[in-house]
């Protein structure tokens, strides 16, 4: 039987992301029973703890979105992180190696509410109507886990690999474009590493937010207005190298970029 608490284990994941050192996934010793739920309770505690540390939420972040994400992890339904304000980097910004394990980028469409939205049976048209405005955003993930070597409560334990965001300039009304086919190029040093579109989350990046709200439900808790929230990659993650210049272009949304320094 495990005798470490959840507080515990948040504060060993956070420490390794404090200290950028990558550590063994918390299900081979730790916690080897540890089941989604339990998982989603030691993400509580990380959540507390940044708070704590005078961070505060930007808003949530969906991940696991895309059909082969959830093939790979043997998941029906994907998993969500949160979005503190010390991991939002401006747009044409350089982030440095350094503040990481093994980061990787990924091309995502994020929603800026207008209205609450609170489940259960919340529709895509429902979280349409409540969003204020879309823009285009990088999400850079950093598995706090050896090689991204995890389960899928170790992933939640670990705030969804939560880590950086940019936001692009420039917002839309989401009924201004075709979210679904929204085409999306993402770009290192002016060469296509992937591409997509916008039904690669979920069929359609509402659906995303409609079904975190609905999974926020369970747990009596709502989307609330102003928060921006990640639907997940419409291309796959890559690998970032010092001296990367990052761009993804979204059609209608413009561009996104930064820049990797050491
Ligand atoms: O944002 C994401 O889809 C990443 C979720 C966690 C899985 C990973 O680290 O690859
Ligand atoms: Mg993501």
């Amino acid at each position: 039987m495990s005798t470490i608490s959840n507080k515990e284990i948040a504060r060993f994941l956070l420490d390794a992301e404090l200290e950028r050192k990558d550590v063994v996934r918390i299900t081979s010793d730790k916690v080897p029973n540890l089941n989604v739920e339990d998982a989603y309770l030691i993400q509580e505690e990380l959540v507390k703890l940044k708070l704590k540390e005078g961070h505060s939420i930007v808003g949530p972040k969906m991940g696991l979105t895309s059909l082969a994400k959830m093939k790979q992890m043997n998941v029906e339904e994907p998993i969500y992180g949160y979005i503190f304000d010390n991991m939002v980097v401006p747009d044409g910004g350089t982030i440095s190696l350094s503040d990481f394990i093994h980061p990787k980028v990924e091309a995502e469409v994020a929603f800026i509410l207008g209205k609450d939205i609170e489940g259960p049976s919340i529709s895509g048209a429902q979280v349409l109507a409540a969003t204020e405005y879309v823009c285009p955003a990088l999400e850079i993930i950093d598995s706090r886990y050896e090689n991204f070597n995890f389960t899928l409560p170790d992933v939640i334990a670990d705030n969804a690999s939560s880590s950086k965001v940019v936001f692009g300039n420039t917002v839309r009304k989401p009924e201004e474009l075709d979210l679904e086919l929204i085409g999306t190029v993402l770009s290192i040093n002016g060469e296509i590493k992937d591409l997509g579109a916008g039904a690669a989350v979920l069929g359609h990046p509402a659906n995303s937010v409609a079904m975190l709200a609905n999974m926020l439900h369970r747990k009596g808790e709502k989307l609330t207005a102003g928060q921006v929230i990640l639907t997940g990659g419409i291309t796959g993650a890559v690998h970032l190298s010092y001296g990367d210049y990052v761009s993804a272009k979204l059609d209608g949304l413009g561009e996104v970029h930064f820049s990797v320094g050491e």
